[in-house]
């Protein structure tokens, strides 16, 4: 069973996972990525399909046109964890790789 952060893991994560912030009301994470259209967008996303299904760790996720709202919590410890973390940090450098 994966464990929700403590606060100050939760802030020594934050320092490097550039872009994202806490959800007001819920223990989660999240980043609204803006692209060159909706063909990047959509490119993303099928990046961090992969990379979700590999972990199985899921985002929550809106695409609208360019942009790709995302929200991530760990269900099963109704709450944020390393997993979240880890999996923000890959959107990053995904989306870094896009342009
Ligand atoms: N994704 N974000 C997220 N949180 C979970 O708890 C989770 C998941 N994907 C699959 C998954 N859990 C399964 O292991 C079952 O717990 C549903």
């Amino acid at each position: 069973m994966v464990e929700r952060l403590s606060a100050e893991a939760r802030k020594a994560a934050f320092k490097e996972l550039s872009g994202w912030s806490e959800v007001s009301g819920r223990d989660a994470i999240a980043r609204t990525f803006t692209f060159k259209d909706f063909n990047e967008a959509f490119g993303f996303m099928a990046r961090v399909a992969v990379v979700a299904e590999k972990s199985d760790h899921h985002p929550e996720w809106r695409n609208v046109y360019k942009t790709v709202e995302v929200v991530l919590s760990t269900h099963d410890a109704d709450g944020v964890t390393q997993r979240d973390v880890d999996l923000a940090k890959a959107m990053n450098t995904i989306a870094g790789q896009l342009g």
